[in-house]
This record gives structure tokens, C-alpha cells and sequence, in this order.
């Protein structure tokens, strides 16, 4: 595998037009990737979703990070795959033109089967943000747990879509407290650079950074943690930045400096789609059913697992129920959506063999967000790029990473405004409630405060030092912390635990797990990096033992 890795990987991998066609489709990109007959039979073979009673010898639930990196290495060693996605394909412009809706305008595209929108800052100057919106098979789902509510990706490209991009391979050091059955030498050798090369990281241009109008926002940031002796690092992102340079110059359709970012980025972010799936697809050994969600994963009696499908309509409902075989079947859905089908598989007889720890371990990476009220000489800049640059690293001294992120209102807000990845402790477990037939959380909202606490270890010195204070407007009336959300889930499969080593599920042959729901609920800093670097480890490992 290594030469294909290698010759293939990278941000050169993919064309310039594939991102200015943008979010446009896995078959564009295919067709941008490789021969035009070849892409046009791959469109002709991706264009009909599978069909009841089908049996393929790999079947991967979801296309975010590990399903994407299991799917093209796959297809790459030979192996025929089929990806099973429950949300759209998100390659069809809406009526206004574009794919995407604007992070400033939500509409049906915005959020996941809801009819109100439910907005990680729900209030600003004390007026509410939220409006009401038709029920769609929407690209961001805000999942209610009862002490959490869980934000990610639904569609082709799974959190890809939706992320702010920041691409961010943890400090060394930190590693074993992230995953320690995993070599981390091995990790930092060959898996994080190969992941960082699928995936089209790269930092931005430091000096024009030092000067554009969209970051002055991010060197207040600067300005203020340096004043107070912390650390600030810059961080990579998978954004084009030539692409936003020219966003910039107004040479091109704007995307993240019109603030797009929540409900997807129709130009400039390279998402899974121009990158792993583009790739994948342009093996013509991969297969993409959207609107698909699994509901069942069971031993079939002639070997293999007999998998249950629900066609989904865009209004959410089941218009089809298919049942396939599959020899192999890897779960990627995500920490959630593995941790939930596992509970209720394992719970209900289906998978008899998984042991105790499925549904244990979840974390929430330790996800707090705030805003601090700058003085009136700190302006941060009506024009804010969405993709954050850099953040304040004080894990060691104080338990957090504090992403330096934007706030892009359109208008000067005198706000500074952060995501905080902390050494938050607690772990909840998923377990599955008969009554109401759904796998609950037991994350308390109370488990927060640990996250809290270490994020003022970096806030209360800053309003201490520059004289300023904390925004009590942005999650409500008279409310500083942003503590009923994650962005982040992690863990409830745990790997070493739950699996082998390499995420082979315990008690029956056959099933992997190869997603966010291996790390034990933190990972140091935002996670898809080293869920995508974990993914190409382990596959690697199963495709020279297994297949
Ligand atoms: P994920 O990407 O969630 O993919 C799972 C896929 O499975 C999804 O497409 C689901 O729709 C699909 N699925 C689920 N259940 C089923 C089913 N039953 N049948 C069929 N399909 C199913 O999983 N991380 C960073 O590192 N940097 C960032 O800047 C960053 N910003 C973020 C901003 C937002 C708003 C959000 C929501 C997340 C952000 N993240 C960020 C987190 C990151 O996107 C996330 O960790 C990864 O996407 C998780 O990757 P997985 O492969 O585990």
C-alpha cells in the first residue's frame, strides 16, 4: 500500500477546479480525479443506491473520517465496497443556486429532521437567534441527549461538511493520554504525516495573515494571551488558502469569509468529498447509498452478517426497508451513531458476543465555549474568517486548548470568542432503554464544571489583565459558559476495550469499528486528525491479517 499512499496522497492530489466546483459532487470530483469514461461509469454505478437483498463483501456504515479511510484503502487493495450513509449526498444546488445555506440564514438544508433551528449560540445582545424551518434531512444534527446536546455531520462526507476544519495532530507528549495501547512512535512516523497528507492540511500564509482584515479578530486574540504569558500556537486547517486569499481580493465566490461554516461551505474547504471520497470513488470500486441508515447488523446463517437498511425520504421517513448481506462490515457512524447501534445490537440479542465495555467511555473532549467583551480599541473586525488559525495552549499548566474562533455576524461585535478543548475527566455510557426503544446517555450537565474551571485558568487571567469581562449573552440570558454542547464526541467503543487493538469488535469475526468512537472521550485538541490518522493504522493492519 505504501507507494499508492504515498505518489497519491496530498493536497496536489486534487485539483484546483475541484475546489472551485467545490462541494459539488463525489462524481465530479471522480471525473476531475480520473478518465472520463471511468468517472462516468462510476456515476452510473454510485447513482443506484443498493438494492434489497444484495451481498457485498464490505459493507462500511457512514462516510465521515474512518469510513472514507477504510473505503479508499479498501478499494485500493482490491476489495469491492459498499458505504451505507444515512444523510444526503449533498450534490444538488438548492433553489437559490448554491448547495449550502449561510451560517447567517438557515433554511430546510440547515439542520437535521428539526422544525426550529437549534443554534450552538442561541441568543446575541439578548435577542434569541433561533427561527422556525421545514423538517429536511438537514446537514447538521443538534442530537438531544439528556444532559448534552450532540452536534455533528449527516451526509457524504460525514463532519467533513460541517467542521471548522482545524486539522490538528496533538502535541507528542500528550499522545499517551489519548490512546495508550497505540505506538506512539508508529503514530508519529507514518499514520498522523499520511493522514495529514489524505487529508489536504496546511497552514495558512503568516504574513498575509499578519495583515488581512479577516483575522484581525484572531491577532486581538493573539495580542491578549500573549499579554498574559500563554502560549499561542498556530494551527493548521484542510481551507484552501489560496482560495480565500483570492475570497479576499474579490476575485472569487466568497465562502469563509461569508461566514459559511455550520450548514457547509460551498467553495474553498477541502471536505472529504475532494479529498478520501474523491479518491475512493475514483478506484471505481466504491459505492455511495445516501439517505440509507443502518438499523441492523446480525450474523447471517450462511456466514457473514445480514444487514438492515432503511431508505430515507427527505422528510425523514422510511420509504424502502432492504436487507443485504455483507461478509464484513465496518462501523464508521461516528462515536454516536456506532455507540448507539452497538448498545441496542448488543442489548437486544442481535450481536450476543460483544462484551461490557460497548457504550462505555464517551466523552465529550472536553468541549466549553465563551466570549470575553473587548474594549472598544480592540475591534475584532466585522469581516471574520470562518476557519480559525490558531489557539492558547494550556493543557499543561491548565487543562485546556482554547481554539481562537470567529464570530462572523457581519457586523463589529467588540467580542473575542473561543471553543476550549479541556482535561475533562467524567466519561458517560450509552445504554438501551426498552420502554422508549432508544440508547440513552448518562452525561450529567453538571460534568461541565471540571471544563469550566480549566478554561478560566486561561479567561479569568485574560479579563484580569486587559480589564475586560466575560459575555453573558451568546447561550442565553446572563450566561457566560457554553456548556450544553459538544462538537466533539468521542468514545463508547473503546479501543483495546471493546475491540482488539486495531478496532476488530470482540465475539464476532468479521466486525471492525474504525471511527471516532475508539478514543477514549478526549484527544488533546480537535480530534478528526487523529481519528483519521487511527483509521489508517488499523486499516492498514486488517487488510495485511485479515482480507
Ligand atoms: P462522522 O464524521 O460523524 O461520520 C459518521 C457518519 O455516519 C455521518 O455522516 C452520519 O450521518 C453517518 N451515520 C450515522 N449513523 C448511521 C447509520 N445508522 N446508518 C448510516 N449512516 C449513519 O464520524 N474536528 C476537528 O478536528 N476540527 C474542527 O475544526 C472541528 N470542527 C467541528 C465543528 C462542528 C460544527 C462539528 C459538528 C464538528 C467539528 N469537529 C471538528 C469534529 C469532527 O467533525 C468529528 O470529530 C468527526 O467528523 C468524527 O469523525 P467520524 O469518522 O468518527
Amino acid at each position: 500500500m505504501g507507494d499508492i499512499v504515498q505518489r497519491d496522497a496530498g493536497p496536489r492530489g486534487v485539483t484546483r477546479r475541484g475546489f472551485i466546483a467545490g462541494t459539488g459532487s463525489l462524481l465530479s470530483a471522480a471525473a476531475l480525479a480520473g478518465h472520463p469514461g471511468v468517472a462516468r461509469a462510476q456515476a452510473a454505478r454510485a447513482a443506484v443506491p443498493i438494492a434489497t437483498g444484495a451481498h457485498v463483501p464490505v459493507l462500511v456504515i457512514g462516510t465521515g473520517y474512518g469510513g472514507s479511510v477504510a473505503a479508499l484503502r479498501l478499494a485500493e487493495a482490491g476489495v469491492d465496497v459498499q458505504m451505507i450513509e444515512m444523510g444526503m449526498s449533498w450534490d444538488t444546488p438548492g433553489p437559490d443556486g448554491r448547495i449550502f445555506a449561510n451560517t447567517t440564514r438557515p433554511d430546510y438544508r440547515s439542520f437535521w429532521l428539526r422544525t426550529r433551528t437549534k443554534q450552538p449560540l442561541s441568543n446575541f445582545l439578548g435577542f434569541p437567534l433561533d427561527k422556525d424551518i421545514p423538517r429536511h434531512t438537514g446537514i447538521l444534527d443538534a442530537e438531544d441527549f439528556a444532559g448534552i446536546t450532540v452536534y455533528q455531520g449527516r451526509g457524504v462526507g460525514g463532519g467533513s461538511l460541517v467542521n471548522g476544519g482545524m486539522a490538528v495532530t496533538p502535541r507528542r507528549e500528550n499522545f499517551g493520554g489519548v490512546l495508550p495501547s497505540v505506538n506512539a512512535a508508529e503514530m508519529y512516523d507514518v499514520y498522523y504525516p499520511r493522514a495529514n497528507a489524505g487529508l489536504g492540511v496546511s497552514h495558512v500564509d503568516p504574513a498575509w495573515w499578519e495583515s488581512a482584515a479577516c483575522y484581525q479578530y484572531a491577532r486581538v486574540g493573539r495580542k491578549h494571551a500573549q499579554r498574559s504569558c500563554f502560549p499561542f500556537v498556530f494551527v493548521p486547517n484542510v481551507y484552501d488558502w489560496d482560495y480565500m486569499k483570492r475570497e479576499a481580493d474579490g476575485s472569487v465566490p466568497k465562502s469563509a469569509l461569508e461566514g459559511e461554516v455550520l450548514y457547509g461551505n460551498n467553495y474553498g474547504k477541502k471536505t472529504l468529498r475532494q479529498t478520501y471520497l474523491a479518491r475512493a470513488a475514483a478506484t471505481g470500486r466504491v459505492t455511495v447509498s445516501p439517505l440509507h441508515k443502518v438499523t441492523s447488523v446480525a450474523p447471517a446463517a450462511g456466514g457473514g452478517y445480514t444487514v438492515l437498511i432503511d431508505q430515507l425520504g427527505t422528510g425523514g421517513e422510511t420509504t424502502a426497508t432492504k436487507s443485504v448481506t455483507a461478509d464484513r462490515v465496518f462501523f464508521a457512524a461516528g462515536s454516536v451513531g456506532t455507540s448507539k447501534l452497538l448498545t441496542r445490537l448488543k442489548a437486544t440479542g442481535a450481536l450476543p458476543g460483544l462484551n461490557q465495555e460497548i457504550g462505555k467511555g464517551w466523552g465529550d473532549n472536553g468541549n466549553v465555549m465563551c466570549g470575553r467583551a473587548n474594549h472598544m480599541w480592540d475591534a475584532t473586525g466585522k469581516l471574520q474568517a470562518s476557519m480559525p488559525t490558531a489557539g492558547i495552549d494550556n493543557w499543561d499548566a491548565g487543562g485546556a486548548f482554547a481554539e481562537v474562533a470567529p464570530l462572523p455576524t457581519g457586523i463589529e461585535t467588540y467580542a473575542s470568542f473561543y471553543l476550549s478543548i479541556t482535561k475533562n475527566p467524567h466519561r458517560a455510557e450509552f445504554s438501551w432503554n426498552a420502554a422508549t426503544g432508544r440508547a440513552d446517555l448518562n452525561w450529567q450537565t453538571a460534568w461541565k464544571q471540571p471544563s469550566i474551571d480549566a478554561a478560566k485558568t486561561i479567561f479569568d487571567k485574560i479579563n484580569a489583565k486587559e480589564g475586560t469581562i466575560y459575555r453573558t449573552d451568546l447561550f442565553g440570558a446572563y450566561k457566560i459558559w457554553g456548556d450544553h454542547l459538544t462538537y466533539h464526541p468521542l468514545g463508547g467503543v473503546v479501543l483495546d476495550r471493546a475491540t482488539d487493538n486495531y478496532g476488530r469488535l470482540h465475539g464476532h469475526r468479521g466486525l471492525y469499528v474504525i471511527d471516532g468512537s475508539l478514543i477514549p472521550g478526549n484527544a488533546s485538541v480537535n480530534p478528526f486528525v487523529t481519528i483519521t490518522a487511527l483509521a489508517e493504522r488499523n486499516i492498514e493492519r486488517i487488510i495485511a491479517a485479515d482480507l
